[in-house]
Order: C-alpha cells, then sequence, then structure tokens
C-alpha cells in the first residue's frame, strides 16, 4: 500500500518525468495480486504531463474476468452471513485509512486524471463520507416485525444480499463514484467484481487495497483492469452465462442501454447512472452575479467532465445581455493549467485523449447545428492559448473553454450531451417557455433554476421532469447522503448514495412463522367480525 501512495506524494515534488515513479499494477482477485493471464498490458498516462506514465497494468482477459467472478462467487456466502455490524467496522475503517492517506490518495487523483487538487479532494471526501455514512447503517439495516391476520402467527421482513455485484464506472469520480456503488453493495452483503476506468487503474489498486487493508477478506472486492469493451463487457457478458447477479454502471446512455437490454432478458438487477444535458434556468428576479458564478462552475468546473454539469444555459430575455457580458468576462480569464504544479487553477486537462478526441467531435456537431461561437478553439496548442492558459500545451490535453449562444430547441446541441467546457446558451421569453426549455431535452439527471420569486422556484421544483434540482445553486454539487440519479435518458430509476441505495442492493425476504401447530389458511381461515346494528338513532342527533 505504501508504495502507490509514496509514488503520489513523490510526484507532487518532482517536475521531471523522466524521474517519476512508475508502478507494477496487478488485479487483486481471491486477495492475491495477479497479472493477466496472456500477460497483455496497457498504460496509465498523466493527462495534464503525457510523459508521465504512473504504471503498467493488466489487460484482463475474458479468463481474469472469470477467475474474480469466481472468487466473488465462493466469497458470497461467508461474507453474507458476516454480521451486518462487522461489516460496517470493516466499512469504517476504509474510512479512517480514507482520512489518514488523503492528502496521496488525492494527489494521486490529481496525476491520474488532471482534475484540480481541490477538487479531486472533494472526490476522495465523497468518498469518505460514504463509508462513515454506512459505518452504521450496519446496525441498522433495518426488517420490519408485520402483525399477522391470523392468531399464533408472526410476519416479518429482511433484507437479505443479491450476491455478486459488477460495478464498472467512469474515470471522472474514480474515488466517489465506485464508492457510491460498493460501499452499500457491501453493507448489504454482496461480493464486487470491480472493473476499473481505463482511465484511473492506479487511484482504483491503491483503493482497493485500502478495502483490503481496512480488514475486507479476501474475494470479496475483486478487482480487474482493463477496456470497457473488453473487461467490462466480459462482465456484462457474464449475465448471460447466469454468474453475475447485479451490475452497477456508471458511464454513457448507450452503454447503459444494452447492459440493461442484457440485464432485462435475465431478469438480473442493474443500477444506470448516465448521460445529462443539464439546464440552469435564470429569471429576470434572479441575483445576476450569483447565478453566473453558478453557471460559470456548472459549466467549466472539472473542464465540464461531470455528469452533472451544465448543458442548456437558459437565459429570461430581459437578463440576457447583462447576463452574458458578465459571464463571458470571466470565461475569458479562466486559469488553465496542471493543478499539481499551479495554484487557483479552475480547471486541467481532458480525463484523457479519448475524452479530448469525444469532446472535439461533439464540438463538431454544436458547429454543425448553427449555434453560434462566442467564446472557444478546440485543444490548446502553442499559438492557440487563451489568456489564462498556464504551462506548456502540448505537455497535456487541455482545451479552450467553448460558449456557443442563439441555441433553439430544434438544434441537435440542444438536445445531446456534451462532455467537456462548452455549454449552449438558449433564450427563454418568461417562465413558462423556460420550464418548457428545461424538460425538452431526452435527458432529466440534474437541473437549476436562479430564482427570487418563490412560486417560480416552487412551480420550477414541481414542474422539471429530473433526478435533482438546485434552486439558486448550480446543477454540481450533489451530497453523500441525498438520492442520486437521473429520469429519462439520464437513468433506469434506479438511485445511489443515502439510505435509498440499499433498495438496489438487497431483496426483500417476507417471512412468516406459524406458531399455532396447524395449518391457518390465510384470507380464508380469518375470523370474520360481524357489523353490530346501530344502537344509536342518528336521527336524534340532528
Ligand atoms: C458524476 O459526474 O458521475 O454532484 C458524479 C456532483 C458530484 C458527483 C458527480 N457530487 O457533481
Amino acid at each position: 500500500m505504501a508504495h502507490v501512495l509514496e509514488t503520489a506524494l513523490e510526484f507532487m515534488d518532482n517536475t521531471n518525468p523522466d524521474d517519476l515513479p512508475k508502478v507494477r499494477g496487478y488485479n487483486i482477485i481471491d486477495g492475491q495480486l495477479t497479472l493477466s493471464s496472456d500477460g497483455a498490458t496497457f498504460s496509465s498516462q498523466n493527462p495534464a504531463l503525457l510523459n508521465d506514465v504512473l504504471g503498467e497494468f493488466p489487460l484482463s482477459t475474458r479468463a481474469d474476468v472469470h477467475a474474480a467472478i469466481e472468487a466473488a462467487r465462493r466469497a458470497h456466502p461467508a461474507w453474507a452471513a458476516t454480521p451486518a455490524p462487522t461489516r460496517g467496522q470493516i466499512i469504517g475503517n476504509m474510512g479512517r485509512l480514507l482520512m489518514e492517506h488523503k492528502d496521496a490518495i488525492v494527489a494521486l487523483e490529481t496525476r491520474e486524471i488532471g482534475k484540480t487538487i481541490k477538487e479531486s479532494g472533494g472526490s476522495v471526501q465523497e468518498a469518505i463520507d460514504t463509508c462513515l455514512f454506512f459505518q452504521s447503517e450496519g446496525r441498522r439495516l433495518y426488517g420490519q416485525t408485520v402483525h399477522s391476520e391470523l392468531a399464533d402467527k408472526e410476519l416479518m421482513t429482511y433484507r437479505r444480499s443479491l450476491g455478486v455485484c459488477g460495478i464498472i464506472n467512469a474515470c471522472n469520480f474514480p474515488a466517489a463514484v465506485p464508492f457510491w456503488k460498493m460501499i452499500p453493495a457491501l453493507i448489504c452483503g454482496n461480493t464486487c467484481v470491480w472493473k476499473s476506468p481505463q482511465d484511473a487503474p492506479l487511484l482504483s489498486l491503491a483503493l482497493a487495497r485500502i478495502m483490503h487493508q481496512a480488514g475486507l477478506p479476501d474475494g470479496v472486492v475483486n478487482l480487474v483492469h482493463g477496456k470497457g469493451s473488453g473487461a467490462g463487457q466480459y462482465i456484462v457478458d457474464a449475465v448471460d452465462e447466469g454468474l453475475i447477479d447485479k451490475i452497477s454502471f456508471t458511464g454513457s446512455t448507450a452503454v447503459g442501454k444494452m447492459i440493461g437490454e442484457v440485464c432485462g432478458r435475465n431478469l438480473v438487477s442493474c443500477s444506470l447512472e448516465l448521460g445529462g444535458k443539464n439546464p440552469q434556468v435564470v429569471m429576470d428576479s434572479a441575483d445576476i452575479d450569483n447565478a453566473v458564478e453558478g453557471a460559470y462552475w456548472g459549466g467549466f468546473g472539472t473542464a465540464g467532465q461531470r455528469c452533472t454539469s451544465l448543458g442548456n444555459l437558459i437565459l429570461h430575455q430581459d437578463i440576457y445581455d447583462e447576463f452574458m457580458e458578465k459571464l463571458m468576462a470571466k470565461v475569458k480569464d479562466t486559469r488553465i493549467g496542471d493543478s499539481s504544479r499551479n495554484n487557483n487553477i479552475l480547471y486541467g486537462p481532458m480525463l484523457s485523449e479519448k475524452y479530448a478526441n469525444d469532446f472535439l467531435q461533439a464540438l463538431e456537431m454544436v458547429e454543425g447545428s448553427g449555434a453560434t461561437k462566442l467564446w472557444g478553439n478546440g485543444r490548446i496548442e502553442t499559438g492557440n492559448t487563451p489568456d489564462n492558459f498556464i504551462g506548456t500545451p502540448e505537455d497535456g490535453v487541455f482545451m479552450w473553454p467553448h460558449v456557443y449562444a442563439d441555441v433553439t430547441e430544434d438544434m441537435a446541441c440542444f438536445h445531446e450531451e456534451v462532455f467537456g467546457p462548452a455549454i449552449t446558451v438558449v433564450k427563454a421569453k418568461d417562465f413558462k417557455h423556460a420550464l418548457h426549455l428545461a424538460n425538452a431535452s431526452p435527458y432529466g439527471l440534474s437541473s437549476s433554476i436562479y430564482t427570487n420569486d418563490r412560486l417560480e422556484a416552487y412551480r420550477f421544483k414541481t414542474g422539471i421532469k429530473a433526478g435533482m434540482t438546485g434552486i439558486n445553486n448550480s446543477t454540481t454539487g450533489a451530497e453523500a447522503h441525498l438520492p442520486f440519479g437521473g429520469v429519462k435518458g439520464s437513468g433506469n430509476g434506479s438511485r445511489e448514495s443515502g439510505i435509498w441505495v440499499i433498495e438496489s442492493y438487497s431483496y426483500w425476504h417476507a417471512v412468516n412463522d406459524e406458531l399455532s401447530g396447524k395449518l391457518q389458511l390465510a384470507q380464508m381461515d380469518v375470523e370474520e367480525i360481524e357489523m353490530v346494528e346501530a344502537k344509536v338513532d342518528y336521527s336524534t342527533l340532528a
């Protein structure tokens, strides 16, 4: 463990990529560090400093994934039989270890995916919050006792574990999101096969080792590295083979629909947390400066690479000019660079070259839609840098912030998610029109309204179709104990976080205990109570 985290701290003090430590990465199957069965590997690269290769990781084969699933299946009965408060203690230990090593884990997250140090701190804190929340859930995990309709008979309910959960998460919240999934899975007594995101294998390895160091028995969480189309797909294929009891996936809507189909035909439960085109409405009564801050952070924080990032900025026509003037001043001033080496950076690189390429393609779609570009010029390169870009562009994968105006409902860019630093601006005539626009995309993850009219805020809250809504707040920043997830194209109705997520990782078992020593038939042997004739003459009460 120490080794992986020391490399992260060493990195913070070191500016020469050639001197940076490289790690031999492993899968963890049944508690053992293993390589891929055919020896194939892939590397993890720092997107802010492309010469900095963090290490080599196993490109897991189908056989490796099967070995991980088998280990999880073997470990399940004993883990499910472990008292839930004991499972909670181990989860509490994970939270305490994360706190102890927080600085190193944060540095590692920034080194591997390029998020700012502050934002990596938020992601790791979200994992800690999740551990602390579920630590004590082990002492609850309530069932009910229920009265029977028959005498000398008791009814009760228990939460039971589902079995082996396949965990597949994106790399943008590589500490928070897998913990959102695995911690509730574990507290309920499930075991896991976790496919690390291709762009964050080292951080995932560090987290998996912390889980074991916390006292997690071997085989309860099995980590496999590789591609979505490789190891990720092998886990999904195993649903068809009857080996997986639950899939939890965060990623694109297209992949989520494929997983939903496979799980559906096998009657296997799946949690899908998918894309968004999150709207922020700004009404004429809003505090404009506050709303500008919210739009700027929601659109460009994390380089726009959150599933909750702002997509459509919907502005009331009466405040449009003032708002845009203030917003554009901030956008043009944005400090972009490597947050490991510079302070006050708003956003760093794209998560990887792949995310950069997808983003550039999405910009073509936006421009092809007919939107007016107000700012932005694709990839930052020497000779093509915004004023406040800090560093050497070719060191990493950096993008300009982009703002597109004159967007209307009939354009593709109004409806399609752009994962990166770009927002599309739409003008609204009045509240009714703004609410209509906020509901008009195929997604329904997060949403926000800035207004000082309480009735408008109420009507937005009740009229918007979305899993999450901010009132006078940006579209991002959900807390770890509220239900997280979306409707429409953003998910299948499952929720992460808080007590609600427990429903996704357990099933209800209803038990009846017949103490009478005889067969009593429900519904048929129930004592019938005759109504007695009224003894009161109601007419005298008139
Ligand atoms: C994600 O992008 O998948 O609400 C998760 C937020 C964060 C989590 C985002 N707490 O923006």
